[in-house]
């Protein structure tokens, strides 16, 4: 078995069971005038992670690992957007509201969209969700099952909100996670540390973490 050099111990590789799922790299959280800014964030340290990110999709794709991409978004109906999450705080442009790239969060808006320098490639699976974490409300957990993935590496933003919940998600069905440390980001450091902190104690509670240069290692091996 070969393994990823990980903390707190090395994360054991089963390369025919594993995929990336790169969180929400949309325009939304990551560029000026998106939801991530209306929120009160400064968003240029998230742009910071795109190429760790990118460098983590193209050594997966290149190693035959499939990429799956998650983009947090609302029909245009709001439908699927429960009140208490429209109303929630005191935003300067709440979801659905119209912003600088179109509709804030809304499926098929300019600042929805994943960056265009980490599209998905045609074939990847997309999939798009309402909550914080990807399993809910979503066919992510068929999909898995479907095609035998058992195990994840996770890349993309919020590291503490829809990262860490998907994660978590994943983890209660048991599916063994790894997070790339250099290729995920927060609004606030401090939040990152801990929560890479707190996935990996307790002996792996909810998943290991490695660097992206450990993954494309293995990868490579
Ligand atoms: N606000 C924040 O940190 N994150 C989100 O609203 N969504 C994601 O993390 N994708």
């Amino acid at each position: 078995m070969t393994g990823i050099r990980a903390l707190p111990y090395a994360f054991p590789l089963r390369r025919n069971e594993l995929a990336l799922i790169v969180i929400d790299m949309q325009r939304d959280f990551v560029e000026p005038g998106g939801f991530g800014e209306s929120l009160g964030n400064d968003v240029s340290r998230l742009f910071a992670i795109v190429p760790a990110v990118k460098r983590l999709i193209e050594g997966c794709r290149a190693a035959g690992v499939p990429v799956i991409h998650t983009q947090e978004c609302h029909q245009p109906d709001l439908s699927d957007l429960p009140a208490a999450k429209r109303h929630r705080g005191n935003p300067r442009l709440r979801i659905g509201d119209a912003g600088p790239m179109g509709r804030i969060l809304i499926a098929g808006e300019p600042g929805t969209a994943i960056l265009d320098d980490l599209a998905p490639l045609p074939g990847e699976l997309v999939i798009e969700k309402p909550g914080k974490g990807a399993f809910y409300a979503t066919s992510l957990g068929e999909e898995l099952k479907r095609r035998r993935l058992t195990q994840l590496i996770f890349a993309g933003v919020t590291t503490e909100v829809c990262v860490q919940t998907t994660m978590r998600e994943a983890n209660d069905r048991g599916h063994e996670c790894l997070l790339a440390e250099d290729a995920t980001e927060s609004y606030f450091p401090e939040f990152k540390a801990a929560t890479l902190a707190m996935i990996r104690a307790q002996g792996a509670i909810v998943g290991w973490t490695a660097s992206v240069d450990a993954i494309l290692e293995a990868l490579d091996a």
